[in-house]
């Protein structure tokens, strides 16, 4: 245990589901479950949750959590896999808890490899400070090599979407899945929110920010090995239509989403790739 730290670990409230809660001197704390080693909060040293979580988010085995922060592999969407992979809706392993950082672990299993015939260990770190820090990493553990695509799938909280901008996006190639997979480019200076948008940024900075996040403050993700960014939000009707998700919960949520789409990334037999988000606070 760190000298700030308090490891624990705790019931999601009403869930069932045992969770580990992280703490940190400046008076950061983080949650994660077991079940897809998801991080489900993550309150900055202001006392400011900065993560949605759905009130109707389920936490069973099979599940997605509805919130946090999504863990995608192998698959980013859909395709022949379930949607967004299979990590997400499985229960991990805890390695180690140090009271203000974490690390929980998965390896392929009959069940993964009806699915994708494939074995690998997946790591999932989480370290807290003034900052998140959120560190996946593959192993290929097996003797041929295969591809895979990711994504950290950040659920921000928000006041209010239509007062947000995303920042950092401007002249970049997307992917508007809105518009069944036109590719258009970002003319805006930023980019706001007014209606369905679900869009896969091609080749994107090391860093974006979402302004006016909640109230004039800002929330800034930096990623390291991902390359792409999505963002999404349901709005009305999408939302609405959503059953883990209140219905004008569109308004308090924008997901932006480090991610490994357009360029998968291959492994080798024994080759390791790694992705790790920075989520701060300004
Ligand atoms: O990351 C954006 C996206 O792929 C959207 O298309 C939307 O479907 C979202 O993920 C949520 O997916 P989920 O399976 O969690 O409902």
């Amino acid at each position: 245990m760190r000298e700030n730290g308090r490891p624990s670990t705790s019931s999601v409230s009403g869930s069932g589901e045992d969770a580990v809660t992280l703490v940190h001197s400046s008076g950061a704390t983080a949650r994660i479950t077991r079940h897809g080693a998801h991080v489900v909060s993550w309150v900055d040293p202001s006392g400011q949750e900065r993560l949605y979580l759905s009130p109707r988010a389920r936490y069973g085995p099979g599940e997605a959590i509805r919130g946090g922060i999504p863990v995608i592999f192998p698959q980013f969407a859909t395709g022949p896999l379930p949607k967004h992979g299979f990590l997400r809706t499985r229960r991990w392993s805890l390695v180690a808890n140090l009271g203000d950082s974490a690390t929980f672990h998965i390896t392929d299993d009959d069940e993964t490899r009806a699915l994708w015939p494939h074995r690998f260990r997946a790591e999932l770190s989480v370290e807290l400070a003034e900052m998140l820090t959120v560190s996946l990493v593959i192993r290929n553990s097996g003797d041929s090599k295969f591809s895979f695509t990711a994504a950290l799938h950040n659920y921000l909280a928000v006041t209010d979407v239509q007062q947000a901008a995303v920042e950092g996006l401007s002249g970049l190639v997307y992917i508007d899945k809105v518009l069944d997979g036109t590719r258009c480019v970002e003319e805006g200076a930023e980019l706001r929110i007014r209606g369905e948008t679900d869009r896969i940024y091609v080749s994107g900075p090391r860093q974006v920010a979402v302004s006016s996040a909640l109230g004039s403050s800002s929330t800034v993700v930096g990623a390291d090995g991902f390359g792409d960014w999505v963002v999404w939000n349901p709005w009305r009707e999408l939302s609405a239509s959503l059953a883990d998700m209140e219905p004008d919960d569109y308004l308090e949520m924008l997901c932006v989403e480090a991610a490994r789409i357009s360029d998968p990334v291959v492994l080798t037999p024994g080759a390791t790739w790694s992705g790790t988000e920075v989520i701060g606070a300004t």
